[in-house]
């Protein structure tokens, strides 16, 4: 009820960082264009397979003008996967600690990216996809996160030489959405949700750029050669956007969903890094690549700080010059000179400046080391509220109770 939401709204602005006003509209009235990475982690980036560059454009683009890099960005989501990263992107919000909320609160009133681009800044907001529309929920949910228009399976021409795995090949997914992108009306929040890249990790030899890795593993040996080809295919988009005049009046924000390889492949991935895959390592691949990319600004950043995906909303929203003073949301903007480094696990492991906590031990962050569980005391109870919390605006859907 409305005394909950008051303990809640309490417990946010006391957190309550401020955004940096040096970013504050810096691209005031650009499109924006956010790009879902399937099942892509951090260390594929800058990284090789047999003397081959996994994502060579991704690496490019990191380094090129305009671009910020978040190399300690954390996904946060639960079992809700690619759904989550949604929900906690829109929202600034937690997913929920079993099942997907796509599903089971798709009726709540929510203050996501998307209305509040509408509300605020006049954007029209469109979300591209080319899978069924009711996976995830998504017709159902989508309403309820404001979006004007869905781009699904039906809007696009899937061929036969043109699918594999899940459906549409990201290389025709980009190209099949540039036509639509370019009849969007303007300003637009546009985003687009790529496929390829998922489990099993599916992929014909004629699309191969990089061969299969040789390990015992074969969905990791997989792995790379999708990931090789979704950044192919990034980099055909961002060329035809070029050509096309898209390119120079948007910006661009690149993130990994969640994981790709999970526990199970343990084996391979200690062949591949080198290094034994303990609780700690875990949680660092947890690390999911996050781009923002600005065409036209001279600076090239990477931010090591640690970071998760419920500090992207209130990140575009400053950057847009929309102030969020009175907006419940659980992160703060990513270029903010007073955030502290506390990103919290949908399973309630969390990453500090200084530590790391996960299966109720506690490490230290730079080296790995085990600690004394009291360094990561003080934590514990607040990553639990913050969930909780989170939690209970869903459940309760108190947000309908904001005025
Ligand atoms: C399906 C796609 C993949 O539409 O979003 O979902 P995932 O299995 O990664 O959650
Ligand atoms: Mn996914």
């Amino acid at each position: 009820d409305n005394d909950q939401l008051t303990e809640i709204i309490n417990h946010v602005k006391a957190n309550d960082e401020n955004s940096n006003p040096e970013y504050f509209g810096a691209a005031k009235g650009k499109n924006i264009i956010m790009i879902a990475l399937e099942s892509t982690q951090s260390f594929i980036i800058n990284n090789e397979i047999d003397g081959e560059e996994i994502t060579p454009f991704l690496n490019d683009l990191i380094q090129s003008r305009g671009t910020y890099y978040f190399s300690n960005f954390y996904h946060q989501t639960g079992q809700g996967k690619t759904s989550d990263a949604e929900f906690i992107i829109e929202n600034s919000m937690y997913g929920l600690p079993r099942g997907a909320v796509f599903f089971s609160n798709p009726e709540n009133q929510y203050h996501s990216l998307a209305s509040v681009l509408k509300s605020e800044g006049h954007y029209y907001s469109a979300v591209f996809h080319a899978n069924n529309k009711s996976f995830w929920n998504r017709n159902i949910m989508y309403n309820a996160l404001g979006y004007d228009r869905f781009f699904s399976e039906e809007d696009y021409e899937i061929k036969k030489e043109d699918s594999v795995g899940w459906g549409l090949k990201d290389k025709a997914f980009f190209s099949q959405t540039i036509p639509y992108l370019k009849e969007l009306k303007k300003p637009y929040y546009a985003k687009l949700l790529t496929l390829t890249n998922h489990f099993p990790f599916a992929l014909e030899k004629a699309d191969e750029i990089i061969p299969e890795w040789t390990s015992k593993d074969g969905t990791v040996n997989r792995y790379f050669t999708t990931v090789r080809y979704q950044d192919e295919a990034l980099k055909q988009f961002f060329d035809e956007m070029k050509r096309e005049g898209i390119y120079e009046n948007s910006i661009f924000i690149l993130y990994g969903d969640h994981y790709g390889i999970s526990e199970n492949h343990n084996k391979a991935m200690a062949q591949f890094l080198d290094k034994e895959i303990t609780p700690y390592e875990t949680i660092q691949l947890q690390r999911v690549p996050f781009i923002i990319h600005f065409p036209g600004r001279s600076e090239t950043r990477e931010i090591t700080s640690a970071v998760g995906q419920v500090d992207v909303k209130p990140t575009v929203l400053n950057l847009m010059g929309i102030n969020q003073e009175q907006a419940i949301q659980f992160g703060t903007d990513l270029f903010s000179t007073d955030k502290r480094e506390f990103v919290i696990l949908r399973d309630g492991s969390f990453i500090t400046d200084r530590y790391i906590m996960t299966g109720n031990k506690c490490y230290m962050r730079d080296t790995g080391m085990k600690t004394s569980k009291e360094s990561c005391e003080p934590y514990i109870q607040l990553a639990k509220e913050e969930l909780n919390y989170s939690d209970q605006i869903i459940y309760g859907d108190l947000l309908r109770f904001l005025p």
